[in-house]
């Protein structure tokens, strides 16, 4: 493969280039990993992107979709990762399709391991960087409150693609009574987490959901002072703010469909 083009990332003049290879899909390496050592002349806010061999390896279309929580974790435990972008011609080809387990992307790759679906992602990713609890019964309740993401996830994604004209109104009057839980067990843990009284992959997958239904609705959060400060939190997190701050991170469309 060849090098197709060469762009400047966003950050300070340290930052290295990035390049797009060409290919079946466009690769580019983000970094979301912070230096703070003179020597490097890199400050701590600085993202910067790299050429090393990264040890993760995303594989999805150019939106945020069902990815955002794994780049926020990944942002946060500081490691870097390769994303190979789909363009939906080169998806319609089928090639790419046809090798999927279940036919469909994300694809995540850590060295030998190849990886489909997205919660077993943020599983796999939990376990390996501690953010999948302190004991059996701590990551049981991770599960759980992670499988109450994926459902309320599933209904957003049901809104975005299938009804947003007809079902916004409904979905964001019902979004108080799809949030309680959450509410319930923040405000019960006191931890400012979902679990336990270290973040959890669900933490960040609630959080990624959160920012979602933020856009959806800009007062969703309003009325539960819990997930407000949940969110205010985790956004703060050093690492994830400059994540969230990043051009490459922002103009990613939520949906593949332009609607959020
Ligand atoms: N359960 C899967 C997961 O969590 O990873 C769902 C994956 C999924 O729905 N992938 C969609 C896809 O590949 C893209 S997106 O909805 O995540 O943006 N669609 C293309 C196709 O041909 O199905």
């Amino acid at each position: 493969m060849q090098p197709q083009h060469t762009f400047r990332a966003s950050g300070n003049d340290s930052s290295k280039n990035v390049r797009l290879i060409k290919g079946a899909s466009r690769t580019h390496f983000c970094s979301l990993h912070f230096r703070s050592s003179s020597r490097t002349q890199l400050s701590n806010r600085t993202l910067s992107c790299y050429y090393t061999m990264a040890p993760y390896t995303l594989t999805y279309f150019a939106v945020k979709g069902r990815c955002g929580a794994l780049k926020i974790m990944l942002a946060d435990k500081e490691q870097q990762l390769k994303e190979n972008l789909v363009t939906f011609d080169e998806w319609m080809k089928g090639d790419l399709k046809a090798s999927c387990v279940f036919g469909q992307l994300p694809k995540f790759e850590d060295g030998d391991l190849v990886l489909y679906q997205s919660n077993t992602m943020l599983r796999h990713l939990g376990r390996k960087h501690g953010a999948y609890g302190k004991n059996d019964c701590e990551a049981s309740l991770i599960d759980m409150m992670n499988d109450g993401v994926e459902d309320l996830r599933l209904k957003y994604i049901k809104l975005i693609y299938q009804e947003y004209e007809t079902g916004k109104e409904a979905f964001i009057k019902d979004l108080s009574n799809q949030l309680k839980p959450f509410e319930a067990a923040l405000a019960k843990n006191k931890s400012g987490f979902l679990v336990g009284d270290q973040i959890s992959f669900a933490d960040y997958n609630l959080f990624d959901l959160l920012l979602n239904f933020k856009v959806l609705c800009s007062t969703s959060l309003d009325s539960f002072s819990a997930l407000k400060s949940y969110v205010d939190k985790i956004a703060a997190r050093p690492k994830i703010k400059a994540l969230l701050e990043c051009d490459d991170f922002k103009k990613l469309p939520i949906n593949g469909n332009g609607k959020q």
